[in-house]
Parts: C-alpha cells; structure tokens; sequence
C-alpha cells in the first residue's frame, strides 16, 4: 500500500526563473528574459505588446533571478539533504543554442548543464528535464516568428538530438513542453509568439501548436532511438474545471473548458487530433497546415507518462450573473464559495488534485507524475532568514494526502511529486520574489535587492521528513 518504492519526491524550477546569468558564457537572450515585472507584463506575455529588448524603464528579474547558475552546488546539497530522490529542472535553449538555429551548439552551455547533473548524480538525485520551459531563443522570435513557423520543428529537433546524446546515462526522464496549454493563455511566454495588427490570433495559435506538438514527438522518437530507457513525458496546466451550478449548460460549458486543454494531451498521448478538436477548428475556420508523414509521427511517438502541474481547480458557469472572478491574470476562474484562497487568490482545493489525477488516470492510462504543486504566499523570515511558514506546511500536506488516496483508494499509477519553487524564485505570472513556494528561503526582493543568501524554512523539515517516510508521516 501506499506509494510505490521508487517514489520520486522533489522539487520543481525553471532555468529561467532561477538561473540568471541571462548573458553569461555564450547566452544568447530568450524571450523570458525580456518580460518585466509590473503592469506590462500581461500585455507582453500574452503577445499583445511587443518587448524584445531590454528598456530602460522596466526591471527584468530572469536577468539575476536567485543566482543559480553560480549557486548550484550549494542549493543541490540542500536537496540532497531534504532526502530528494528527483530534482526537476529545465535546459535554457539559448545556453545550448544561443540563436536558436546555429549547426553547432555551444560547449560552455552544454557544459553548465552536465555539471549540474553530475551533481545530482552525487547525491542519486534523478534529474528530470524540461526541455523547454517557456523559453524561445529571440533570435528565432525576430527571424522566424518562433512556432509560428514550422522551421523551428528542425532547430527544436537538433536541440533535442544534442541533449539526448550528451547526456545519455546522466538523464532518463525527460518533459518535452513545459505546460503546453499556456500557448492558449500567454502566447509569449509560452511559446514566443507575438502578434501584429491584422494576425489571425487562433489560427497562429493553432497552428504553432501543431508545430509544438509534432516537435514533442520528434523528441519521444529521437529519445527513444538514442536510449531505450528514456522516459519522455508531456506537461499540462492542469486543475479540472467545475460546473457552477447542476444546470447541463454550466456542466456542458465545464466539458468543453476542460477539452480546450486535455487537446494537447490527447495528441500527446493518444497519437491523434480529437474529433472533438476537429469539428471545433472547422467550426472557427481555423485550417491546420500539415505536411505528409505528420499524422504518422504523432501516432507513432506518444508520450511514456503525464505530467502535469496542479495549482487549484477551476469554476464554469454559463449564467451571466454569475461573475466573481478569482484574482490571477492567467488562468482566472469564478470563484468557488465552497473555497479558500491563497494571497494571489488561487483557490486551495485538495480535493480537486485527487479529481483532477483521476480524470486524467482513466483518460490516458498511463502514468502520472505531479510535477508542480505549491503555496505561493509572502514569507517573514526572522533575523536568520527562517520563516515559520505553517500555512505552507498545511497546504502541501492536504495535497498530499489528497494524492495518497488517489494512490491508495483509486489505484492511481504515480511515479512522482515534485513542489514547485522548491527554492524560492521568480513568479512566472507576476515576475515578483515576493510570491514564494519554497522550502528554502532566497534573500531577494522584487526590485533585485538582497544578499541572495539561502535559508531553511520551517516546511524544509517537514518535507524531509515526508520523504523519509514515503508519504507515510504527514504531521
Ligand atoms: P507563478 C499560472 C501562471 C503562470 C504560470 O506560477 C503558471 C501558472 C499556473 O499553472 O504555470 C506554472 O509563478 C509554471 C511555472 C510557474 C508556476 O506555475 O505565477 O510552470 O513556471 O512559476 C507558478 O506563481
């Protein structure tokens, strides 16, 4: 009973909202680089306002981030010494790649990150990698109108090809797209595509998505060919939507919500465009452009496992008096009175992890792995930067005992848990230090200030803890 043996617990980062060194060692700039905090940043990340440079009037926190690209060693051992058995992280394109479309990838970059994993390996920390995590190379932005065109299916493959070689025997389990869903929400940062006056916005959209997902099935193919003990996952923005009241309109409107993002999975995983899919681009007008041999390559190559990242649920009414948004630009959803919410008024929604792994568990089959999860909330470190951060604590053990009675009761097939910000970083919707997820606090504010010392919080025991425990000790 309980979790498997080999478990994977963790913690989850990106390159991009860690790293810094943004122009170190060859680097070339992505377009996570160049989205600011403040009030611009929804109208960039979303397309709608173009920033592909620096500007003097906004701060851009990717820039220095925490600092780990000089500090990996010592956040490592930390992870080591919470018990990690798996370390999710993600490659920088434009470390490997500087421009995005160069024969030849560059060694400083390749190097940075075989270092990083041998450090895992130190500690028998499983690393597992996102291939791209948001990030673009800029140059491939400006040349090529990133996924847009379907160019970058080859530039993505030889990333893909390089990686897989280099580090073959270092690293086994492999995500191709982090949330492949956000490039309906934030098209920028998801998937670098901005948009002129005059652009078929969901036709773009539409068709760089097939670009992403015929490139996630290259990469399952060369990863498989390369090493047979490669094991390659897809990544959804997960958290399933609620009908709002038993009125079928509300439960039809919830469906179609959800499909809007199972979509991606279902090519991933499934091999193929969903009737559903089908008649609704027909429907909007939108035409897919396909070349011959891309039906086969999605159908031959799907996904080993699902990954997902799971922050709340979401709500779905068709009645006009109804609403109440929750707060949060990117995924907002009417409120749940039946909820909680978090400083960032996410709904807290243990319940809807374990609805959530279900639906997706008799959806797909296959394995699920829970690669993001987390409290983002303000932190008061005392003088020696510990932070009591009891609400942390309470979120993370309801979702975990939510994800054990998926497990235990439901016969759920999961390999592995990772937190999110497992050390605190960047905010990807908001770009601020303030909203942290971790379990080690980072002396940085969200002007860039502070010594970027590293401290343990209260939740950094108590995690150690669960994992020592195999889930079994939760207090
Ligand atoms: P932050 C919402 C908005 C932006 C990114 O988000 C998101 C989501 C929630 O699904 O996705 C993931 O930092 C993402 C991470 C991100 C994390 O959620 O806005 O994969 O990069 O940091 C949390 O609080």
């Amino acid at each position: 009973m309980g979790f498997r043996k080999d478990f994977l617990w963790g913690g989850a980062t990106a390159a991009n909202q860690c790293e810094g060194g943004y122009n170190l060692d060859g680097r070339g700039l992505a377009n996570v680089d160049v989205v600011p905090i403040g009030q611009d940043r929804f109208p960039i990340i979303t397309g709608k306002m173009k920033a592909f440079d620096f500007d003097d009037e906004h701060f851009y926190p990717a820039k220095e981030a925490i600092d780990m690209y000089h500090h990996f060693k010592e956040d490592i051992a930390l992870f080591a010494e919470m018990g990690f058995k798996t370390y999710r992280m993600s490659i920088a394109w434009s470390r490997i790649f500087p421009q995005g479309d160069e024969k030849e990838p560059n060694e400083a970059g390749l190097k940075f990150y075989e270092d990083v994993f041998k450090e895992c390996r130190k500690y028998n920390i499983e690393p597992l990698v996102t291939i791209t995590h948001f990030d673009c190379p800029m140059h491939l932005i400006k040349e090529y109108g990133a996924w847009r065109s379907r160019e970058l299916v080859g530039f993505y493959e030889n990333l893909c090809r390089v990686i897989f070689n280099r580090y073959k025997g270092l690293v086994k389990y492999w995500l191709t797209f982090n949330e492949i869903n956000m490039i309906l929400h934030a098209p920028f940062m998801g998937a670098g595509l901005y948009f002129e006056e005059g652009d078929n916005v969901e036709q773009v959209k539409y068709q760089a998505a097939h670009h992403e997902l015929l490139a996630s099935a290259i990469a399952t193919k060369i990863a498989h060919e390369v090493d047979p003990e490669n094991q390659v996952g897809c990544m959804l923005a997960a958290g399933n939507y609620y009908p709002y009241t038993p009125n079928p309109k509300d439960v039809w409107a919830g469906m179609q919500a959800d499909r809007d993002n199972y979509f991606f999975i279902d090519v991933q995983s499934r091999g193929e465009y969903p009737a559903y899919a089908l008649k609704e681009l027909e429907r909007q007008g939108i035409e897919i452009k396909m070349e011959e041999g891309d039906k086969e390559l999605l159908k031959e190559h799907t996904v080993d496992f699902i990954s997902f990242s799971y922050y709340s649920s979401r709500v779905m009414s068709t009645d006009p008096e109804v609403n109440d948004k929750t707060a949060g630009n990117i995924f907002a959803s009417l409120k749940n009175p039946y909820l909680e919410a978090s400083e960032w008024g996410w709904q807290i929604d243990p319940l809807g992890l374990r609805i959530t792994m279900n639906a997706l568990y008799d959806r797909y089959q296959k394995p699920l792995f829970i690669v993001e999860n987390g409290l983002g909330a303000v932190d008061t470190p005392d003088e020696n930067g510990y932070v009591e951060d009891d609400y942390r604590i309470e979120y993370l053990r309801e979702h975990v005992a939510a994800m054990k009675d998926a497990v235990e009761q439901d016969g759920v097939d999961l390999l592995g848990y990772t937190t999110w910000g497992c050390i605190d970083l960047v905010s990807a919707g908001t770009g601020e230090m303030k909203k942290r997820y971790g379990f080690i606090y980072v002396d940085r504010d969200n002007d860039g200030n502070g010594t970027l010392k590293r401290s343990k919080k209260k939740s950094f025991d108590w995690y150690k803890q669960v994992i020592a425990s195999n889930g079994e000790n939760l207090d």
